[in-house]
């Protein structure tokens, strides 16, 4: 049967093809280093209720997720302990903000795996069975096996969630598209650490008819996935 989540500029998916089979929920880097006190956006001096005003809304969606069966993936934005595969210039620019990429911080290295302001926040701590994407970028396919993964499940669909949205979600949704992922970001599962280029963000993928894929929110999601049996 035809399932079709209400979205904007058009009924997600394309095909009507949703099934916890084919689709996957990807949660987009809710580490600490970019919702928590003392991680590499606190040190930035943005604001972190827009960063953590997600949290609530992708854990109703992961819970949901989890008891019908969707298969759950998330990432996290790092890199190695000896800084090998972080580019000079990323560097240099976080340096300029007063958040220096490697450097110590309250919740140690910035953005460095095996910190604790690396780590995925508790509130959406994966369990098992859930891949967990590194990816030293801002997109989730550079430099890693995300697409290997996506191929292998035969996953066709991705429901975009997590930080930030014009960012990691967007870079990360503009190469799934490309790939040829019929994608779908909720609105009220991302933030950016400035409202206006959310709204901006969001706006940009309704554009030519759902240029990236297609916008809804966590409510019209869930309203049409309650409808599925429970695993
Ligand atoms: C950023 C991200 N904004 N996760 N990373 O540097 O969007």
């Amino acid at each position: 049967m035809e399932q079709f989540v209400t979205a904007d500029p058009y009924p997600y998916p394309y095909n009507g093809d949703l099934q916890p089979e084919n689709t996957v929920l990807l949660i987009i880097d809710m580490q600490t280093d970019f919702c928590g006190i003392g991680g590499y956006v606190d040190r930035m001096g943005y604001d972190l209720s827009l960063t953590r005003a997600p949290i609530e809304p992708i854990g109703k969606v992961l819970s949901m997720a989890r008891s019908k069966g969707f298969h759950v993936m998330h990432t996290r934005e790092g890199h190695r302990p000896d800084l090998a595969d972080l580019p000079a210039n990323k560097q240099w620019r976080s340096r300029q903000i007063g958040a220096g990429i490697g450097d110590p911080g309250p919740c140690g290295r910035i953005l460095v795996r095996g910190e604790p302001g690396w780590e995925i926040i508790p509130e959406l701590a994966p369990i098992s069975g859930e891949a967990i994407i590194d990816k030293p970028g801002k997109g989730s396919f550079y430099a890693t096996d995300l697409d290997l993964l996506l191929k292998t499940k035969g996953i066709e669909n991705i429901i975009l969630t997590g930080i930030t949205t014009d960012v990691c979600v967007h870079t990360t949704m503009r190469d799934a598209n490309d790939r040829g992922y019929e994608c779908l970001m909720l609105s009220d599962c991302t933030a950016a650490t400035d409202y206006n280029n959310h709204l901006a963000a969001l706006q940009m993928i309704k554009m030519q008819g759902g240029v990236f894929g297609s916008v809804a929110t966590s409510t019209a999601l869930l309203e049409v996935i309650a409808t599925f049996p429970d695993l």
